[in-house]
């Protein structure tokens, strides 16, 4: 009687793979079946009405999309009491990584990580950055030139600092901003008066926050862009946003609570040079939670 049952729940439980109310009624109405003939003719007739249910609701059920995670290469090193960031330095479609905090060895450390093969290898670019800890990492185009800036905040060996790396294209130069130190916190970026450039907020241990505006970081031109989700998510968290302006495209996606305790304005902004005009804004956000429009 069990090699029996056992016997027919073979093809039920291959029929869970498929659907699951399906394995679990055909199971029970196996079970029922060794007890007597009047509960095989119940089981039976409710066999005869669930199975049409299930495929009713199958039919009627909205479909979804396979979904598979490939475990990529791992990230370049581990750091401790540190802080990370993604930004496309280099405006060639990929995101890139920046990272700062104490390295495998307990060395300061801060670095750019170039990235060589969608996700899967990376390369150190030798940057050249003060080495910090107990502070953070933040992509942003300080003065509108269309290539992302590295503002680096924390403990060096040498105090605590707040410090803000040119992008030159080939390579990043300290711009000597005069920025006041950051004591194991962080800072962000956002264009608080949206006259478009992005200013700076330090959230200081044990003190009032830090404010600093951007004074002549708008001497190109620039774009700020909205997302909002149609239906959830209406913070449009995960949008990828691509633009096309005189022929170079940039990419940025909406981040939440990136970082050191902190996250960055929602708007993403656009540093477009001496550009007049956007040719192209591109965003990606298809999900089953509605997609999201941007203005
Ligand atoms: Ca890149
Ligand atoms: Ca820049
Ligand atoms: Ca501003």
């Amino acid at each position: 009687m069990t090699a029996r049952f056992r016997a027919r729940a073979g093809p039920a439980a291959r029929a869970s793979a498929a659907n699951h109310d399906v394995a679990i009624t055909s199971h029970r109405a196996s079970a029922q079946h060794e007890k007597g003939s009047r509960m095989r003719s119940s089981t039976r007739l409710l066999h005869l009405l669930l199975v049409p249910l299930a495929l009713f609701a199958l039919a009627a059920a909205p479909a979804r999309a396979a979904v598979t995670f490939t475990r990529l290469a791992p990230l370049p090193f581990p750091v401790n009491q540190g802080g990370v960031d993604f930004g496309d330095y280099d405006n060639d479609g990929l995101l890139d990584l920046a990272v700062c905090g104490y390295d495998s060895t307990g060395v300061r450390t801060t670095r750019i990580f170039h990235n060589t093969g969608n996700g899967a290898s990376w390369t150190d670019i030798g940057a050249g950055l003060v080495g910090v800890i107990g502070g953070t990492v933040r992509w942003g185009d300080y003065d509108g030139d269309g290539r992302l800036d590295l503002l680096v905040t924390g403990q060096s060996a040498s105090g605590d600092v707040c410090l803000l790396y040119h992008n030159t294209g080939s390579g990043f130069v300290n711009a000597g901003a005069g920025l006041p130190g950051v004591h194991n916190s962080t800072a962000v970026w956002g264009d608080v008066d949206n006259d478009g450039d992005l200013d700076i907020l330090i959230n200081n241990l044990d003190g009032p926050p830090t404010l600093l505006r951007n004074d002549g970081g708008n001497r190109n031109n620039w774009v700020l862009i909205k997302c909002v989700g149609t239906k959830s998510n209406r913070s449009a968290i995960g949008t990828r946003v691509k633009i096309t302006a005189n022929g170079r495209t940039q990419i940025d996606e909406v981040m939440s609570g990136s970082s050191y305790y902190s996250q960055n304005d929602l708007r993403l902004h656009f540093g477009l040079g001496r550009a007049a005009r956007v040719e192209s804004v591109d965003a990606n956000s298809s999900s089953e939670y509605g997609r999201s429009s941007c203005a």
